[in-house]
Order: C-alpha cells, then structure tokens, then sequence
C-alpha cells in the first residue's frame, strides 16, 4: 500500500486515476476546489480522503504535506482552459504554477522522501510549432499565459527534482477525453460538447471547417501511462508525450460518434477559433519505449465513452 496525494483527484483526469489507485489498495488524499471536479466523481470509499481546498492554500499543503508523508503526488489541480487564463492570467498563474512550486518548496524544505511527483503539463506548450507530429524535443513555443505556466512548471519540476535530489516527472497531455470529463463550459473538450449535444439533440457549435486535427487519447490509455511513469522507480526528470501517436480530423470523429450513438448531429458552423491549432498530434515513441500499450482506438473509446452517458 502506497500513500498518494492527487490535486484535482475530483477532476475528469483525477478521479479516473483515484480509481486505480484505489482498485490496487492505495490510500488516496484527493485535494480539489471542485470548480470543473464534482464530489461524485469520487467513490465513497475508506481508502480516499477528500479535501476541498484549493492548492493556493499554502498553510492547508504545507501541513497536509508534513502530516501524510506521501509516497507518490500527482499534480493535475489546474485552470485546464487556455481561453480562461487569456481572461485571467495572474489568477491562473497562481494555480498553474505558483501552488505546484510551492508543493516543491514544501518538499525540498523538510526533506520529504517521496517517491515520484508528477506534473501534468500540456501539448499547448508546442504553440503554433507546425513540425508533426511532435516529439518531446521539439522546439516550444508557448503562446498564452496557461501554456507559459504549464512550460515554466514542467521546467521547475524537472529541474528542482535534479537540483533536490527529488524524482520527478512531467506528462504533456494532448487531447483526453472520456467519462467524466466536464462538459460544462463552454472551452471544455470538444468530445464532452459533442456528447451533450447527441445526447440533448442541442446543437453543436464547429469552429472553422472541421478540417483541423487532433491527437484524441482515451482516459484509461492516459491512467495507465501515469501509472507507469511514477511506478517505474528509475525513470525520473524526463518529460513525455501522452496521446494516442494518431490523429483525426472533427469532421471524422463526428462521423465515427455518429455512428455509434445512431443520432445525426447537428451543427452550426462559427469562425474558426481565435489562436486555435490546425493540427496537433503526438510521436509517442518515448512513452511507448518505457512500456506504454495504448488499447483504446477512437472508435472502441468513443463507444465506452458513450456507453458511460447512458448511465
Ligand atoms: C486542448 C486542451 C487545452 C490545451 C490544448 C493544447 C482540452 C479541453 N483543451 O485544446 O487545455 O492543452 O489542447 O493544444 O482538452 N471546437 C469546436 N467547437 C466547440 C469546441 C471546440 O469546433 O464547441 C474545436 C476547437 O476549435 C478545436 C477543437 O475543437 O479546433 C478541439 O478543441 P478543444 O477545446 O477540445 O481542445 P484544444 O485542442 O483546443
């Protein structure tokens, strides 16, 4: 058994990892705001302890820190929206990087022996980079202040773990999607807002010509990727790639999704997004060399995903 701190454990991301943690007998402390996260993400299980508190909470960390002596944290409280930190960039700045260096302070102060810290960072990072797909040493190119923080932070991870002596990692998610994820905003991921227009028969908004791509990676490929770069003991200050090494266009996932649920969606099409990416996907060699299997297909994630709506 294993202690585990998971910020934004309520979270879509989160609380699919909280499950497996706890499936493999890991006592879990979950720390969420529940501004997207949702309580009942979470199991009622005495092997998760939850706290609503926000990570900028500096005396509530530090002493959740000193009193749990985690084995293993997984950093994924974030304002995960790129058009929100556009809007309020000092206040995400706060919670995209500063809490995460502050966790890091933490540790570094009190000597805390943890086994691996993860930071959960984003392909926004490659910006208007049009090389593809891209690999992990790729030039950045970081355009707005979410995907500077998300840089900035993955940085300090990498290299406070190698000044501190403390293991670390980061992951650069591209597009996650599946159960749980929250479809209530309207910059939350396009698969939740196509599911809720199927599922509702609402409209469904499509920027630009649907033409743009974009490397989709279903939940249970990217849990299992988190898992076995904090389980393998030996890999530390690397940073990887976590899709699906494919890429689709929207017009093509609305097709597949089409399909599977048998409703016609209906679309109204809007002006391409202001600084959206055309196409992004990932090389994923990095990831697979440590042992990463992907099992999920668009078509076999989409199904579960859908699967999963109807409950
Ligand atoms: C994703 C991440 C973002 C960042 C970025 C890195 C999500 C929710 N966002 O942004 O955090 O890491 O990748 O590159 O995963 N679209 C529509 N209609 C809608 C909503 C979206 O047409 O109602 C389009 C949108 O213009 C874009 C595509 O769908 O071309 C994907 O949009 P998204 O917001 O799901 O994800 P993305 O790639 O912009």
């Amino acid at each position: 058994m294993s202690k585990v701190l998971v910020t934004g454990g309520a979270g879509f991301i989160g609380s699919n990892l909280v499950d497996k943690l706890v499936a493999a007998g890991d006592q879990v402390t979950v720390v969420d705001d529940l501004s997207m996260g949702l309580i009942t993400n979470l199991s009622k299980n005495r092997q998760v302890s939850f706290y609503q508190k926000s990570i900028t909470n500096h005396d509530f960390m530090k002493k959740l820190l000193l009193q749990e002596n985690f084995d293993y944290i997984y950093l994924l409280a974030a304002v995960a929206s790129v058009a929100d930190s556009i809007a309020r960039p000092y206040e995400t700045h706060q919670i995209n990087q500063e809490a995460n260096i502050y966790i890091l302070e933490v540790i570094r102060k009190y000597h805390l022996r943890i086994k691996k810290l993860l930071f959960s960072s984003s392909a926004a990072i490659y910006g208007s980079n049009p090389e593809l797909p891209k690999n992990e040493n790729s030039t950045v190119d970081p355009l707005t202040p979410y995907a500077i923080d998300k840089f900035s932070t993955e940085r300090f991870v990498i290299d406070f773990g190698k000044l501190y002596g403390i293991p670390t990692v980061a992951v650069r998610f591209f597009n996650v999607y599946g159960p749980r994820q929250n479809p209530k905003s309207p910059y939350s991921g396009v698969l939740s807002l196509i599911s809720q227009a199927i599922l509702h028969h609402s409209a469904f908004t499509l920027f630009g010509s649907g033409e743009q791509t974009r490397d989709f990676v279903f939940i249970e490929d990217v849990v299992q990727a988190l898992l076995l770069l904090t389980k393998k003991s030996d890999l530390k200050y690397e940073v990887f790639n976590v899709g699906s090494g494919k890429h689709v266009s929207l017009l093509q996932v609305i097709k597949v999704y089409e399909k599977i649920s048998g409703f016609k969606l209906k679309t109204n099409i809007r002006d391409e997004r202001q600084g959206d990416i055309k196409h992004s996907y990932a090389d994923i060699t990095k990831l697979l060399a440590v042992g990463y299997k992907p099992k999920y297909s668009i078509s076999s994630g989409l199904k579960l995903y859908w699967e999963s709506l109807q409950n």
